[in-house]
């Protein structure tokens, strides 16, 4: 049907619309709602196309279903009043200072009563006897949120004095950062989208965590725990922000409420200056089964909108603008509003006759401005049973910041107001400030006796205490000793198996262990079958919290599909940021649950970090702690898939987190060192780490642990074999992952064809080493009269004999990344360039990082050191050409970082 259908009988639409209100009066909404399905399928069934799922552009709740205000609006009034001054003067302040470290005000403005509201009368905190409400607040609305802790006690000062001047430890940080305010902040959200996609997932997993019986369920639905995401309508735009909406409703997330502030503004301007984002929004969520509420229009247009006469002219007309004429009409001012708007049709401009220019604007305000919209909209949302919600809030961005910025495309970025422009906030909010006070943007704390002040705790304490709020006391885990693992620290003989299939061990062991099995939380995106995991299927169960409905067609097979509603491992689809989403709320659930899980989400390394490299950096700052398996990795590793799955690099992302810990192990006993130390450093020990292990879909024999060789694993490099006896001729090869066995191949190459005695260093950790190495290089430089510190590189191989090579299955920054610290002659072999399809052996050819180039990379340092050299036995550039004919490689080959 066209929208623009033109009303051929407007009497029996009016017969229509009545029956529904009678409907609505007699027997209520729900009724109404039934009705009009039964008659949308009984028209679908006569070939009526159904209408689409947007409503007119008025406020979703009636007037008649709002329920009275709880609160004491005139003291809310006087908290909302330091708050909104104390936002703006502190980043007015901090940016009179030279380093002018910006900040946001306008963004705070327009959601203050979201938060209030919030705050005064829905959010649990800690000491809720339900557990604490978790809040995503709108990144840099954070100004806002300082203010509230201000005034509560929990922030003080000299800390607002510092807003984002933190390099000395006194100051607070620009955006929500649990890593730089541990006992503060919860959630990282500033990257936008990233709020969105995370807290669906917490929200799926507090119901994971309820059906496994590891939480409790709240037994009044209306107060039990929460998600609510205060997102911005610009940052919808993110396609991780709607990208997962549809999880939310599949698995009757009903305890998820988004928040999505309708300012219409982005930074640079409208975000849909020729539509409607609020309209587009509700069809999105709405056909994805969410429940919509839309907060347009503030208390004092109910008497417009319910007028007998011309209310649905308005309701018209309101639908007929478009976002760019509001934000307009916003920033230009009452007479403007009545000509542009109301002037549209002169029955509606008469309507307003009676009313001051500045009636129509100070007191015809936006839903997001007005309590008591805000207030049942959130009444609605937590009594919601089975869905989750989306509350859309018209408002104006800056709201009451005037010339400064109201409404303004500048508005976003406005950090610095004059003293003027600051002295008409306070006129227009009644904030009691002097004018010395805003002539030094000075802070404002009412009396702790005041009225204020008392309701302001009083309703804190009600609820179970402040928020935000990161309590410190975790649960630990007792973690056993390495035996846990013993199966994988022995030779496995003439049986093969991969490091994949070690970690899977691994997690097996786990699961069968009596205190830490429940702990466990598998995350796949569809690759378990890849990664060998079929098993878990059956032994701890795929999480489906309405369990299995139907009878899985391998139901007679020893690994059948099994779902359950306690289910342990999370089959996440195709879907790498969900997946890792879900591995967030897991990783943080010991500070966000008081409940330490053990989350290992293992994925194809190719799809790891280049895929969800934001997220993973949104772990670091939320403090996770977890693993994060790459499976099949390495450029060469994977033979036959090619470009796309070959990955050369990911280990590079991994060491760009300062507290992700990354590891590129070859053997199952490295596996199980590296998985244990983790464990326990992570739940026994609390260190807040997370782990990157590389794994290969490679099978080969896995030796026994050389004796003492952990501490080596753990730091990232220890002796894997020593060539006995003497030699003329000596080289140190290092390698790691795939590449460690080419590198022990080399060194046998060059004992038997050349006479040179090869030592092998294993090296499952490239980035620790470098770490290690700059963080000795550091303290040399600040220390220079003391001792100098060695690099455990550097420790392993001072005393050893020869150039060192080293080989690995990625880019050469890998190895390189040591190369300060290793004393004498290196030489680096990787992977750069793109990837294609082919055999193991072919690629490690075509890359030059296999046993033959490694061999012709040693000689040829042995020959530059020996220049010159007349001594028989000595190795000349004429050797290595003997050793590429030998092993028939073409010096003129191309170079494949460009092949
Ligand atoms: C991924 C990402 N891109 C860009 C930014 C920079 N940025 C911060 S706020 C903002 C505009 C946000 O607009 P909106 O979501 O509508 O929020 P509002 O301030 O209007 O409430 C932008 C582009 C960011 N924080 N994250
Ligand atoms: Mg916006």
């Amino acid at each position: 049907m066209s929208m623009d259908f033109h009303d051929t009988d407007p009497q029996e639409t009016g017969e229509w619309q009545e029956a529904i209100d009678v409907v609505v009066e007699r027997t209520g909404v729900d009724r109404a709602r039934y009705l009009l399905q039964k008659t949308v399928e009984a028209a679908a069934e006569a070939g009526v196309e159904p209408p689409d799922t947007h409503t007119p552009y008025i406020n979703t709740i009636p007037v008649s279903q709002q329920p009275a205000y709880p609160g004491n609006l005139e003291l809310e009034r006087h908290i909302l009043r330091a708050l909104r001054w104390n936002a703006t003067a502190m980043v007015v302040k901090a940016n009179r200072k030279p380093a002018e470290p910006g900040g946001h005000i306008a963004s705070f403005q327009s959601s203050a009563i979201m938060y209030e509201v919030g705050y005064n009368h829905f959010w649990k905190g800690h000491d809720h006897p339900n557990g604490s409400d978790m809040l995503f607040i709108q990144g840099h609305t954070a100004p806002g949120t300082y203010a509230r802790a201000f005034l509560e006690g929990r922030i003080s000062d000299s800390q607002l004095e510092n807003f984002r001047i933190e390099a000395a430890g006194k100051g607070i940080s620009s955006y929500p950062h649990p890593y730089l305010m541990p006992d503060f902040w919860q959630f990282s959200t500033v990257s936008m989208g990233l709020g969105p996609i995370m807290a669906i997932y917490q929200a799926r997993f507090l119901k994971y965590l309820e059906n496994r019986g590891l939480s409790k369920k709240a037994e009044n639905h209306a107060e039990g725990r929460k998600v609510w995401a205060f997102l911005g309508d610009g940052e919808m735009d993110e396609p991780e922000s709607q990208g997962a909406i549809a999880l939310a409703s599949r698995e009757k997330l009903d305890n998820l409420v988004f928040v999505v502030n309708c300012n219409l503004q982005r930074l640079d301007g409208p975000v849909r200056g020729n539509g409607k984002i609020v309209q587009e929004l509700e069809g999105n969520f709405r056909g994805a089964g969410w429940n919509v509420i839309k907060v347009l229009w503030g208390s004092g247009w109910d008497r417009l909108l319910d007028d007998p006469k011309y209310g649905k002219l308005l309701r018209q007309l309101m639908m007929e603008c478009i976002d760019g004429e509001y934000q307009n009409f916003k920033n230009k001012g009452g007479a403007y509003i009545r000509e542009k708007f109301f002037g549209k049709y002169p029955e509606l401009k008469a309507m307003v006759a009676d009313m001051s220019d500045d009636q129509i604007y100070y007191d015809l305000i936006r839903g997001g401005h007005d309590q008591a919209k805000v207030y049942a909209a959130y009444h609605n949302a937590v009594n919601s049973v089975g869905r989750p919600t989306v509350i859309l809030m018209h408002t104006v961005k800056g709201y009451g910041m005037g010339e400064a910025g109201e409404g303004m495309n500048i508005s976003h970025q406005q950090k610095k107001l004059s003293s003027s422009q600051l002295g008409k906030l306070r006129d227009r909010f009644h904030i009691p400030v002097t004018d010395e006070q805003v002539e030094k943007a000075e802070f404002y704390q009412p009396a702790a006796d005041s009225p204020e002040m008392q309701y302001l705790h009083a309703r804190r304490q009600a609820l179970g205490g402040y928020l935000p709020n990161r309590p410190q006391n975790f649960e630990t885990l007792d973690v056993p000793d390495l035996s846990l693992f013993e199966a994988l620290l022995k030779d496995t003989g003439e049986r093969t198996m991969s490091t994949t299939m070690a970690m899977v061990r691994v997690m097996v062991a786990i699961a069968r262990h009596k205190e830490l099995g429940p702990r466990l939380v598998p995350i796949v995106p569809d690759e378990a079958r890849t990664f060998g995991m079929e098993g878990m299927f059956r032994q701890v169960g795929i999480y489906a919290p309405e369990g299995q409905k139907y009878e899985p067609m391998d139901a007679n097979d020893i690994m059948p599909y099994k779902e359950s509603q306690k289910g342990q491992l999370l089959q996440e689809g195709i879907n790498e940021d969900g997946a890792m989403s879900s591995w967030i709320a897991a990783a943080t659930s010991y500070a966000n649950n008081h409940k330490m899980m053990i989350p290992v989400y293992i994925f194809y390394s190719m799809f790891g970090f280049q895929r969800i490299g934001d997220l993973a950096w949104a772990a670091g700052d939320m403090l996770a702690r977890g693993f994060l398996i790459g499976g099949t990795s390495g450029r060469t590793t994977l033979n036959g898939e090619g470009l796309q799955h070959q990955d050369g690099h990911s280990q590079l992302f991994a060491g760009f987190i300062p507290n992700c810990m990354s590891y590129d192990p070859t053997f199952a006993y490295e596996m199980a060192v590296i998985c244990h130390d983790g464990m326990k450093r992570m739940y026994q020990n609390g260190e807040n780490v997370f782990y990157y292990i590389t794994t290969l879909n490679e099978n080969y024999a896995m030796p026994a642990m050389p004796e003492g060789a952990e501490e080596g694993i753990i730091k990232g490099m220890y002796q894997f074999r020593k060539a006995e006896g003497k030699a003329k001729q000596r080289v140190q090869l290092l390698g790691c992952g795939s590449i460690l066995r080419e590198v022990i191949a080399a060194a046998e190459l060059l004992q038997t064809d050349w006479g040179v005695a090869a030592d092998i260093w294993a090296t499952p950790s490239l980035n620790e080493l470098a770490r290690d190495g700059a963080a000795c290089a550091r303290w040399n430089l600040l220390h220079p009269d003391q001792e100098a510190r060695k690099p455990w590189v550097t420790q392993c191989l001072e005393g050893a004999e020869g150039p060192v090579i080293a080989s690995t299955d990625y880019i050469r920054n890998f190895a390189e990344q040591i190369r300060a610290y290793v004393p004498g002659s290196y030489s680096v072999l990787g992977t750069d360039g793109f990837g294609r399809s082919d055999s193991r052996a072919a690629l490690r050819a075509h890359f030059e990082v296999d046993r033959h180039y490694v061999t012709v990379a040693a000689l040829k340092a042995l020959a530059d050191q020996q220049q010159g050299s007349k001594a028989k036995g000595a190795i000349t550039a004429k050797t290595v050409l003997e050793a590429m004919a030998k092993y028939g490689i073409d010096p003129e080959k191309p170079n494949p970082l460009y092949a």
